[in-house]
C-alpha cells in the first residue's frame, strides 16, 4: 500500500551545526508538508530503539553514540510519494556519494554524522511516525 507520508530526523550533527532552518526550508521547498514536528534529545534507550534493525551492524554502537550526542528535530512529512521523494531530497546515506544539492551532500559531513534520516518504506514510515509521535501530536 502506498501511503503519503514520510518520517524525518534532522540529525545532532546538523542541529549542532546550525543548519535546522535551512534544512527544514528545504524540505518545505521540496513540497513537504510538516504535520507533526518535535526537538528532543534522545536517550541512549530510544536510540537503540529507534536502530534496533541495525542492532547486529558494526557501526550501531557508534551510531546510537553519535544519535544520542545532541538533540535532533523529529518530524513526519506528507507528499505525494513521500518516501521516494524525501529519499531523492536526502542523497545517498555516504554524503561523499550524495548528489549535488541534495541536503546530505550539502550538510553532510560523513557517513555516520550524516545529517538527516528518511524513512526507507511505507511501512517503516508509519512505524517510526508511531514510534515518536501520538495522535494528538499530528494532524
Ligand atoms: O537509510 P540511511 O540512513 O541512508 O542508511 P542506513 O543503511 O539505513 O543506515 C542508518 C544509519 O547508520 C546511516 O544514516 C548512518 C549510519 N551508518 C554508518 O554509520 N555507517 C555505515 N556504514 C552505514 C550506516
Ligand atoms: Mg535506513
Amino acid at each position: 500500500a502506498t501511503t503519503n507520508k514520510t518520517f524525518t530526523m534532522i540529525k545532532p550533527d546538523a542541529v549542532g551545526n546550525g543548519h535546522t532552518g535551512a534544512i527544514l526550508n528545504d524540505i518545505i521547498a521540496g513540497g513537504f508538508k510538516i504535520v507533526a514536528m518535535k526537538y528532543i534529545h534522545l536517550s541512549k534507550e530510544t536510540a537503540g530503539a529507534f536502530y534496533a534493525v541495525h542492532k547486529e551492524r558494526p557501526f550501531y554502537g557508534e551510531l546510537v553514540g553519535f544519535m544520542t550526542s545532541g538533540p535532533i528535530v523529529a518530524a513526519i512529512l506528507e507528499k505525494n510519494n513521500a518516501v521516494e521523494d524525501f529519499r531523492k531530497l536526502i542523497g545517498a546515506t555516504d554524503p561523499a556519494k550524495a548528489e549535488a544539492g541534495t541536503i546530505r551532500n550539502k550538510y553532510a559531513k560523513s557517513i555516520e554524522a550524516n545529517a538527516i534520516h528518511g524513512s526507507d518504506s511505507d511501512e517503516n514510515a508509519e512505524i517510526e511516525g508511531n514510534f515518536f509521535f501520538s495522535q494528538f501530536e499530528r494532524f
